[in-house]
């Protein structure tokens, strides 16, 4: 089987999440690292002109979500539930919701940028993580197994952890304990450090 993993060169977002499902999953495969110049001329060519883009045996996958669920489903990292399964991808969602709804400060004042997203940690950041938590049985979403969904949720909290958001503190999870414990168990699990110190 010829796999590879088309994303940017850095190791977050839906890129990583990706490559952690992957890596989990113990699925060989070739991470392709495309420049902002290579990503000019490889766009066209992706489904929907986004990555990541999951290639497998010559058939194209892309969409991150779409990505995890079937690596979810072909390896035991995700839920044989339907309904589980449905509600792990809701989670899904909520996490592309989040990306998507972040204030960017396009346009702003830098002050006017702090100011809208201090309002979105204070209103909709914190019924997210209000419904997040209400989902998790601790450590991990399902209890001790571990999913592409806590993969997908790890990622978002490690961005904020690192300081990726400005303005909005790493210690913003703080209030949510189920959040923290799921961020510690994924990022001190094996095949997670594993990642992070390969070669
Ligand atoms: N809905 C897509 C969104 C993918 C997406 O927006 N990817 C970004 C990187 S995280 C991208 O490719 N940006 C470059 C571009 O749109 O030209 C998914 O969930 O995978």
């Amino acid at each position: 089987m010829t796999t590879r993993l088309s994303y940017f060169a850095f190791d977050g977002s839906r890129g990583l999440e990706c490559r952690l499902a992957l890596s989990l999953a113990g699925i060989p495969f070739e991470d392709h690292r495309v420049t902002r110049e290579q990503w000019a001329a490889y766009k066209p060519q992706t489904p929907y002109g986004a990555m990541p883009v999951l290639e497998i045996d010559g058939r194209t996958l892309s969409q991150c979500n779409a990505i995890l669920t079937w690596i979810g489903r072909t390896h035991d990292l995700h839920p044989a539930d339907p309904w589980r399964a449905a509600e792990h991808e809701a989670v899904m969602c909520s996490v592309e919701d989040l990306r998507g709804k972040m204030p960017t400060g396009a346009g702003q004042s830098d002050e006017e940028k702090q100011a809208a997203r201090q309002e979105f940690a204070a209103g909709w950041l914190s019924r997210w993580a209000d419904s997040t938590s209400a989902q998790i049985r601790g450590p991990f979403l399902d209890g001790d197994r571990l999913s592409v969904a806590d993969l997908k949720l790890y990622t978002i909290l490690r961005a904020f952890h690192s300081g990726a958001y400005d303005h909005l503190p790493g210690s913003i999870f703080d209030a949510w304990p189920k959040l923290q414990a799921l961020y510690a168990a994924v990022d001190t699990h094996p095949a997670v450090r594993g990642w992070f110190t390969r070669g």
